[in-house]
């Protein structure tokens, strides 16, 4: 099916770019996502601990998260600049091929704002995941005690 010769001049540079793009990711994505768990709130927020692994051999990014249990849950990670800790919020978290990335408090983390009445200890909330390339991804996450949080990401 010929297109038309007025839009093939603007499908000419897209098809470049998309050869591009392929070049610079070889391989696809392949991600696993670990054990969910967020701290019991204080405050109006709380954290959700987790690991995402790329088994692929493609670069992926988690663009996103959300839950109908909050307000947002924010990409953040926790600087320390002059012996001061703060956070700085990220539009995406780079999940490079081959690599797993935790998410915890004290570094990259996700920050659950305004959880609502059903984030409470023994509960359970969906979290939903959205990647620059795989499917968005929901997983089920468990509150905990906020001190079994810092124990690590995943206890099993
Ligand atoms: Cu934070």
């Amino acid at each position: 099916m010929p297109p038309p010769a007025r839009r093939g001049r603007r499908v000419a540079p897209l098809l470049a770019l998309l050869v591009l793009l392929a070049s610079c990711a070889s391989g696809e994505p392949d991600l696993e996502v670990g054990t969910a768990r967020a701290g019991v709130p204080a405050g109006g927020a709380t954290q959700i601990t987790l690991e995402i692994t790329n088994h692929g051999d493609g670069d992926d990014q988690l663009v996103g998260a959300g839950t109908p249990a909050a307000a947002a849950v924010e990409l953040h990670e926790t600087v320390i600049d002059d012996g001061q800790a703060s956070m700085v919020e990220h539009e995406a978290v780079p999940l490079p091929a081959g690599e797993t990335v935790s998410f915890r408090p004290g570094s990259l983390h996700l920050m659950m704002v305004l959880p609502d009445e059903s984030v409470d200890e023994g509960g359970t909330f969906p979290l939903t995941l959205r990647f620059e390339a795989s499917d968005e991804r929901t997983v089920e996450v468990e509150v905990v005690p906020t001190a079994d949080l810092l124990d690590g990401p995943v206890a099993e």
